[in-house]
Parts: C-alpha cells; structure tokens; sequence
C-alpha cells in the first residue's frame, strides 16, 4: 500500500508519516515533504523514484507525472491494471496535500503579480482532484486537522467509503475555495471596471473592503460617472428589474424611485394633468414625454421619501427626464441608456459625482440566486414570476367589475411589491404607487403606513395646497416637508419650527379644517390595494375602505379569507385573489 504525500503545511505531518509507516504504508513525498520526513528518521522514497524525473523548472513540476496520476486515478478493473502493469506503475492508497498559501501571499501588502503566480499550486490541485475523483478506492487528506480521526480509524481497520466520501467533498471544497481566491485576484487585476467593482465600503464605511463582481464575464451594468456604492448598487440591481418588468407586461415606460432598497415611487408613463403637474412639481416642464411623465410620479409619490433616491428608468433617458431629475436631490440613476443631451445634464449633477449607470438591457440573470449570511449560503430560485394583468383574474368577490385602469394599477402595485423589502402592502391609482408600506412586521402596520401615505399624497392634491404662496427662495425639499407637515396636520402651534415651517412662505396659508379634510378625503376613490400575503384579518379591508380602495389583490391562505372576503364585500369592492406570494428580503 502507497501513501503520497506533499504538503505546503507541514502541521502534524511527522506523526502522520511514523503513523502510516508503522502500519507497513510504503511512503512517497515530494521534495520538501520527503526531505524532512527523512530527516525523522522516517523512510520515505522520494516521488522522482516513481516517475523517474526530478523535479524541473524550480519545483513547478514535481507530481506532474503519468506515474504518480495513474496510480492514484487507476480503480480496481482489469482494463486499468493492465495498464498499471504495462507501465509498472503502482497504486497509490492515501494522498496527503495541502496547497501553496495563494490567498495569504495575494494578502500581503505590494505582492506583485508574479509573486502571486508563483505560490499558484498547479500539482497539488491535480493531486487534490485526482484522489477526490477515485475516492471509491483512494483516501485524500487536505486538512491537517484530520489527520489523527483518519489515523485511528486507519490502525483499527474502520476507515469506511463514507469516510471516503467525506474526503472527497472536503478536498473539491478545497480546490473550488482555492480557484475562487485566484479568481478573485486575477479579476482585481485583469478586468476591474469590467468584470468588478472595487466599492470604497459595504454597508456602511466601517464595512470594508467591498466589491461587487461577476465570476462568468463583465458585469452587466458600465459606469458613466461616479462611483456607485454597496447600498447604490442594492438599490439598482432590485430597481432596475422593476421597471423593466414593468415595461414589459404593461408596455409602457416605467420609472423607480429608490430609497433603501425599497421603492419610494413607482409609476408608468401616463400623462399628467395640470393639477398633477402641480402636485409633483414639475409644472413647468414643457413638452413632457412619457418617460418623464412616469419619473415624475414616482418622484412626486411621496417627495419626503423620494429624498436622495436611486432612480431606475426602464428606457433610453431624454433631455426632459434628464432636467426634472437635475433638479431634484438624488444619488444615482440606472437606464439602458442616455441621449447625449441627457447625459451632460446629469454628469453636472452633484458636482461632477452624481452616479449614473447604463445597464445591459439583454442581460439575464441565472435562476439560482445565491447570498451568504453570517457565513451561511443561502441559495433559491430567482423570483421569476411574472406579474402581468393575467394574475388578477381570479375575482372572489361579489363585485367583478374589474376596470382596465385598476388592472394597470395592479400591475404596478404587485411589481412594486416584488422588489419591496417584506411586509408589504401597497396603494395605486393613476398609473403610480401612491402608498408603499414596506418592512413592518405586522402586516396592518404595512396596510396603515400605505393608507396613511396615500392619504397624505391625496391631500397634497387639496385646493389650499396648491395655492400656496412659497418665496422665490424656497427649495424643493423645504416646499416639500412644508407641504408634508401641513397635510399632516402636523404643524407645531409656535416655536422654532413653527418659524421655519413659516419661513419658506410669502403669504402663510391656513389650515385646513377637520370638515374641509373630510369632505376631500371623500373625494379619493377607485385607488387599488396589493398585498404581497394575505390579509391575516378583515383589519385590513376596513382600513383599505378607509382611503377610498374598490380594487384589492392579495394571495389567499389565511384561516380568515372568508371573513376578509365578506369584507370586501360589504364595501363592494374588487377582490382578485393572488396566485403567488411576494415576499422579498
Ligand atoms: O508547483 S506545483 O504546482 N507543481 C507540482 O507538480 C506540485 N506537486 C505538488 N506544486 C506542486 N505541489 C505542491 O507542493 C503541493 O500542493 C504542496 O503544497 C507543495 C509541497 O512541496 P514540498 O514537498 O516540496 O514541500
């Protein structure tokens, strides 16, 4: 029985070999590992004895050798020992191997490339993957730690296939381990910008380094200006199939606005009205084309929120989008691509930093999608599904008088849903999601947050509001949290924030009465309401009914779809029941 042997890590490796050579294990090495098994006293035949070639070209071919690959490869049948015979080539039981320390060389400060080249083991991954390969006869250690669990079992003869196996499995996690540190550095140095993207820091700055890469090619986006980072790139790679989805099952451009890898707006490209145009801020856009139409809405949704956003656009980006979005404070954008009139007003953006995308629109992601946590993989299919108007046929309520805007609406209420963080319910109308609740655990709590930001956006639409009389010298944001604060009712009596809130206006407007709120909160109707999950209680249908929903869609599966049914019922509303869940995380 022959036990090879050729270790970087020479841990517990003297013990191993006066261990195997008690037990009548004739024991080959290659140079450095048979040289100080030798000198312990330990016999020990150099590999060169086998192959009848010393070691050439500075130690990069030491095992390379049909006589040391055919007597670990060679399995127990006639064929392959006829050939072992022929070649006198003897088979190799055990074999022992651990790899040069690439990662911990690339690791050091200023190693150069051909520093790095050189600890590229190259033999000890064939010997690793050859033994792994015949595992149902050859036993391969990679890891030193198993070496005294191995010799035990060895000396008692209870070494059984399984153990085999797990060898096996340990050693081709080793070498796929070992390939993905080489690619990692060949990548930082062969195709950053293209197939990676050194990032300043992850999550947040105390969280480097960071990167994002591909493993099959470049990456599916290219930079045109600035530099996107970790929670900019989360917000692209979840928006940018929003929109794309949307485009391609309503036909329509479609815009996202993202904060924190959910959407705070979401619409398609209908045409505004004047009032609209008001309410969004962008009455004095001329020429409006539907792709700016739909990045208004989503802008406009929930301006609070939109504060700062990723922005993803489903089509080629226009001067007209282009100036609506200079305007606004935002972090960086995501399109298939720029017109060249477009790309100027944006590259002026934050000072020559504003992070503009271009995104490959033929790209496709694989169905496997795979993340780690805390070290653990976690592996899923893509959600592939399709949200068209198809999903919503199946009306469980009384009412089916399902509109063709509601479809619209539903569609892009449940696209919103799939790239909004879990809970989530969210509120439509006009094309645009006008109340997202996102990331509550209580589901009401998604429903109440959605309903009370629809309610916020419908009052932004009130008279009063749009006659406010802002000095010239008010900014967007300050018009916008003024705005906010009024609809809300939530305006300090005095104080300095009552100064403030005052500050921004020529003529201070008053406030609306409790009747003057509740005759136009009447006002609001046929807005939709999507669930990523069913509606647990009938809660949630009355606090729908509250802003002014008639069309639901949310999955059944609650012990409770009868009475959250009957609901809907007694508001006459639409209930399409959902065939999917959507939860995203
Ligand atoms: O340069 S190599 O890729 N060429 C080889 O043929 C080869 N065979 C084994 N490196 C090779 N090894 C590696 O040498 C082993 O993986 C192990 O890490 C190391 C052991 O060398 P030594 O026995 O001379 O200390």
């Amino acid at each position: 029985m022959y036990a090879l042997l050729s270790v970087y890590d020479k841990t517990g490796l003297l013990d191993l070999a006066k261990a195997l050579d008690k037990q009548g294990i004739k024991l080959l090495g290659s140079g450095g590992t048979a040289r100080m098994i030798r000198e312990a006293g330990i016999p020990i035949a150099d590999v060169s004895s086998i192959t009848g070639a010393p070691e050439i070209l500075g130690g990069r071919v030491k095992t390379l050798h049909p006589a040391v690959h055919g007597g670990i490869l060679a399995r127990d049948i006639p064929s392959d020992e006829k050939d072992l015979l022929a070649q006198q080539i003897e088979k190799i039981d055990i074999v022992v191997c651990n790899l040069y320390p690439f990662r911990e060389t690339v690791a050091k400060p200023a190693v150069t490339i051909a520093e790095a080249v050189e600890e590229i083991d190259i033999g000890g991954v064939t010997l690793l993957r050859a033994a792994a390969k015949n595992h149902a006869r050859v036993t391969i250690l990679c890891d030193p730690a198993d070496y005294p669990s191995f010799l035990n079992k060895l000396s008692s003869k209870t070494l059984t296939q399984e153990d085999r196996n797990a060898y096996a499995l340990k050693a081709f996690q080793s070498t796929a381990s070992y390939d993905e540190a080489i690619s990692d550095y060949f990548r930082k140095q062969y195709a950053a910008g293209e197939n990676q993207l050194t990032l300043r820091y992850g999550a947040n700055p105390h969280q480097a380094p960071a990167q994002a890469f591909m493993t099959d090619g470049p990456l599916p986006f290219k930079v045109l200006c600035g530099a996107p980072g970790y929670i900019n790139l989360l917000d692209a790679l979840n928006s940018w199939p929003l929109v794309k989805e949307l485009r391609e099952n309503l036909g329509l451009p479609a815009a996202a606005s993202f904060k924190h890898v959910s959407p705070a707006g979401v619409a398609v490209g209908l045409p505004l009205s004047d009032i609209e145009k008001q309410v969004y801020f962008v009455a004095d856009i001329e020429n409006m084309t539907p792709l700016a139409a739909a990045y208004a809405r989503a802008r406009g949704a929930d301006r609070m929120s939109s504060f700062g956003d990723f922005i993803a656009l489903s089509d080629k980006v226009d001067a007209i989008t282009a100036r609506i979005i200079s305007r606004e404070v935002s972090d960086g954008i995501i399109a298939p691509g720029y017109d060249e009139d477009a790309l100027a007003i944006l590259k002026k953006k934050k000072g020559g930093r504003y992070c503009i995308l271009q995104m490959n629109e033929d790209y496709v992601p694989p169905l496997l999608e795979t993340r780690q946590v805390y070290g653990v993989s976690l592996q899923h299919r893509r959600d592939d599904a399709k949200i068209d108007k198809s999903i919503f046929q199946k009306v469980v309520s009384k009412n089916k008088d399902l509109t063709d805007a509601a479809l619209i609406d539903f569609v892009v209420a449940t696209t919103a849903l799939k790239y909004t963080q879990s809970n989530s319910v969210c509120y439509a109308k006009n094309g645009m999601v006008i109340g997202l609740g996102a990331g509550q655990q209580s589901r009401i709590h998604c429903n109440r947050l959605a309903g009370d930001k629809a309610d916020n956006w419908w009052l932004r639409h009130h008279p009063k509001v749009l006659a406010f009389d802002f000095k010239p010298t008010a900014k967007r944001p300050e018009k916008s949290n003024a705005i906010d604060l009024y609809v809300l009712g939530a305006v300090p009596e005095s104080g300095r924030e009552r100064e403030q809130w005052e500050s921004v206006f020529n003529t201070v407007p008053e406030f609306l009465t409790a009747e003057e709120r509740k005759e136009f909160h009447a006002q609001l109707k046929d807005v939709i309401c999507a669930s990523d999950a069913f509606f647990p209680f009938p809660d949630n249908v009355y606090r729908c009914a509250q802003s002014g929903v008639k069309f639901v869609a949310a999955p059944g599966g609650s012990v409770m779809d009868k009475a959250v049914r009957e609901t809907a019922d007694e508001f006459n509303m639409v209930f399409a029941e959902l065939p999917i869940r959507l939860f995203h995380h």
